[in-house]
């Protein structure tokens, strides 16, 4: 399989698994990650998702320059026939990239739609699309410049050149940069503060942040309104404030 999806517990687990390949995107794996997510969407047993990629050298190393580049230019539209959460799918549970290695072009946008980000500390990142004659076409151009100062995106995608991992902790496009033998028991131990929350808060966060980022701030604060609303009425809010109230933790049941 050139993408591995299991689930343990509330927690889904999305390995890209082309480590020869550098875990580039052919069609089949990304038609595969694209399976992946939604099934990550549809399943109310699964509260937050871990993206990494498989072996140790490479996160993932984009698109695949020899297979799925040429697939596009032929196929228009092609995201909206395999929508990810680069382009075309809503997705509002908590994802989280474990980065293990290179994050290069269209890695580094899949990292970028994660919604946080650590780091092993052999990880390097970059969007070398420029130094092929393309630009980061998977929302690079978009995402890079709201998660990072401006002048540093626009180094990043006008020379192509990669950054390490310390040097994107340094600018915040990472949380954590740990011990490669540490990557995933940090990306689970978010993962499970995540699980220990109100999952439909959690939700309606995500979703806020997602679209508000684009719209003014008037616009940004009517989203949440509209967000918070159903939440006044939800089972989660009546158990955190009894558990609040006796002194407990909050069983919440994602209703
Ligand atoms: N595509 C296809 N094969 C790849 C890719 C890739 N992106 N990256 C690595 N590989 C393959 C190599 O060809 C090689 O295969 P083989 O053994 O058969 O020759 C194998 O992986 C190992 O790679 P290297 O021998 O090159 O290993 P190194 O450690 O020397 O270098 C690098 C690793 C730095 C990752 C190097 O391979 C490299 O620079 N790869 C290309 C990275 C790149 O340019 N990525 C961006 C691709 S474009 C993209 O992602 C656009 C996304 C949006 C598309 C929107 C279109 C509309």
């Amino acid at each position: 399989m050139a993408l591995l999806y299991e689930k343990k517990g509330k927690i889904a687990y999305i390995t890209i698994n082309r480590p020869q390949a550098m875990n580039a995107f052919d069609p089949e794996t990304f038609q595969e990650l694209s399976n992946a997510l939604i099934d990550f969407r549809d399943d109310d047993n699964l509260g937050a998702g871990i993206v990494t990629g498989a072996g140790e050298k490479a996160f993932c190393a984009g698109a695949d320059i020899k297979t799925i580049i040429p697939y596009m230019a032929e196929h228009a539209l092609y995201w909206q026939k395999v929508p990810t959460i680069m382009r075309g799918l809503e997705l509002y549970k908590p994802l989280i990239a474990a980065v293990n290695g290179l994050a290069l072009g269209g890695g580094l946008e899949l990292a970028l739609a994660c919604d946080i980000r650590v780091a092993s500390e052999n990880a390097r990142f970059g969007v070398p699309e420029v130094t092929l004659g393309l630009i980061p076409g998977w929302g690079g151009t978009q995402r890079l410049p709201r998660c990072v100062p401006w002048a540093t995106a626009a180094e990043m995608l006008f020379t192509g050149k990669p950054i390490s991992a310390q040097d994107a902790y340094r600018i915040g496009l990472v949380n954590r940069v740990v011990p490669p033998a540490e990557l995933m028991p940090t990306a689970e131990a978010i993962a499970r503060d995540i699980l220990k929350v109100a999952p439909l808060a959690v939700k309606a966060a995500k979703q806020a942040m997602l679209r508000g980022t684009s719209v003014s701030l008037e616009e940004g604060l009517k989203i949440e309104a509209d967000l918070e609303a159903p939440l006044f009425a939800s089972e989660d809010l009546a158990e955190g404030r009894k558990a609040f109230t006796e002194k407990r933790k909050p069983e919440f049941k994602g209703r």
